[in-house]
C-alpha cells in the first residue's frame, strides 16, 4: 500500500510523533459546493482544525497518487478543475491504476485514511439510504465502509435527501456504533433533527474517543458515527429546508439522474433554491472539524 500513498511531510511528522491528525475529505470540494465557495471551506476546515490543536489531513488522489495532506494548489485544483472523478471504494483502484484524478467520498476518505494511519475524519454528511431505494437499490458505499474500516467519522448525520429512518436500520444491520454528540435524536444535518431516535450518545470528546479506543481494543472490525448537530444559530428548520429537498428530489426525478450522480446534483439544486443552505453545510463542516480536533486530540 505505501507504494500508492504521498503522506505530506506534516502529516508524516505528525503522526510518528503521535500529534493528533484529522482528515478531511475531498468530494466536498469537487462535488459538494461551487467554486470559489469549495477552496474556501476546504481552507477554513484546514484552519479549523489546526485552531483545535490536530493537523489537518485532507484526501485526495492526484495522478494516480493517494495523497494524504495536500497543498494549497492541490485544494485550488480540485475546487476548479473538470473532470474530476467522485471515487468511492469500487473506484480507488482504478484511479490509482490509470493515474488519474479523484475526490474521495466517506468511504475512500475512511480507506486512505486507514492505510496512511489516520483515525479521525471530519466530514459533513455521510451517505445514506436513498428515498426510493425500493426501486433505485441506491445506497451508498460510505454505510459498508464504516462497518469495516476502524475510522471514528464526525458528520452532522445524514441529509434529508435520504431515507433516514432506513439509513439508520442498515447501519444497525451492518454493526456500525452509532453515537450522537449531546443528542438523543439522529440529526438532518441542516437541522438538529431529524425525529429518528438515537439510543447511544456521548457527552464530550473524552467519551467519544474512549468509545473508539474500546471498540479496537475489542477487536471489532468498523468504524464509529458521531453525529454531531448543527448548531442552533445556524440550523434551518425542518420545514424550510425540506421543500427545497422535496423540489430537489422531483427535478433530479424529471432527469433521470441517477447513481454517482444523484447525491451531487440534489446538493446544487438544493443550494440554487435556498442559498441559505451552502453556509449551514460550511458552518456545520466547521463544527465537526473542530470536534474531531477535540477528539483526536483525547487519542
Ligand atoms: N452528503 C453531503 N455532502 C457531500 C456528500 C454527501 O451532504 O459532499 C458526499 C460525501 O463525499 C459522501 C458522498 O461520501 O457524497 C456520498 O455519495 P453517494 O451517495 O454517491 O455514495
Ligand atoms: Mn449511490
Amino acid at each position: 500500500m505505501m507504494d500508492f500513498l504521498e503522506l505530506s511531510p506534516e502529516v508524516k511528522d505528525a503522526l510518528k510523533n503521535s500529534q493528533p491528525v484529522v482528515a478531511l475529505e475531498s468530494t466536498i470540494i469537487s462535488h459538494g459546493m461551487p467554486y470559489p465557495k469549495n477552496f474556501e471551506t476546504a481552507l477554513t476546515l484546514e484552519k479549523e482544525v489546526r485552531a483545535h490543536g490536530a493537523i489537518p489531513a485532507t484526501i485526495a488522489v492526484i495522478g494516480g497518487k493517494i495523497k494524504i495532506g495536500l497543498s494549497e494548489s492541490d485544494i485550488e485544483y480540485l475546487s476548479k478543475a473538470k473532470g474530476i472523478l467522485k471515487l468511492s471504494r469500487m473506484d480507488l483502484p482504478y484511479a490509482v491504476s490509470k493515474k488519474l484524478d479523484g475526490a474521495t467520498t466517506v468511504a475512500a476518505t475512511m480507506m486512505c485514511a486507514n492505510f496512511g494511519g489516520v483515525k479521525v475524519f471530519a466530514t459533513g454528511g455521510v451517505g445514506g439510504v436513498h428515498k426510493g431505494v425500493n426501486e433505485s437499490f441506491d445506497i451508498s458505499a460510505d454505510l459498508v465502509e464504516l462497518s469495516q474500516t476502524p475510522i471514528l467519522v464526525v458528520s452532522a448525520g445524514v441529509k434529508s435527501i435520504l431515507d433516514i429512518p432506513k439509513t439508520l436500520e442498515v447501519l444497525e444491520t451492518l454493526g456500525v456504533t452509532v453515537v450522537g454528540y449531546k443528542t438523543q435524536d439522529f440529526p438532518s444535518f441542516y437541522s438538529r433533527k431529524s425525529g429518528s431516535k438515537l439510543y447511544m450518545h456521548v457527552d464530550d470528546p473524552y467519551e467519544a474517543a474512549a468509545l473508539y479506543k474500546t471498540k479496537r481494543k475489542m477487536g471489532i472490525k468498523g468504524g464509529v458515527l458521531v453525529a454531531n448537530p448543527i448548531s442552533e444559530a445556524h440550523e434551518i428548520p425542518n420545514g424550510v429546508i425540506n421543500e427545497a429537498i422535496e423540489r430537489a428530489l422531483k427535478e433530479s426525478k424529471i432527469k433521470k439522474i441517477t447513481g454517482k450522480e444523484t447525491t451531487p446534483f440534489l446538493l446544487s439544486k438544493i443550494v440554487e433554491l435556498l442559498p441559505q443552505a451552502l453556509e449551514a453545510n460550511i458552518y456545520l463542516a466547521m463544527s465537526n472539524a473542530a470536534l474531531a480536533a477535540e477528539i483526536a486530540k483525547n487519542l
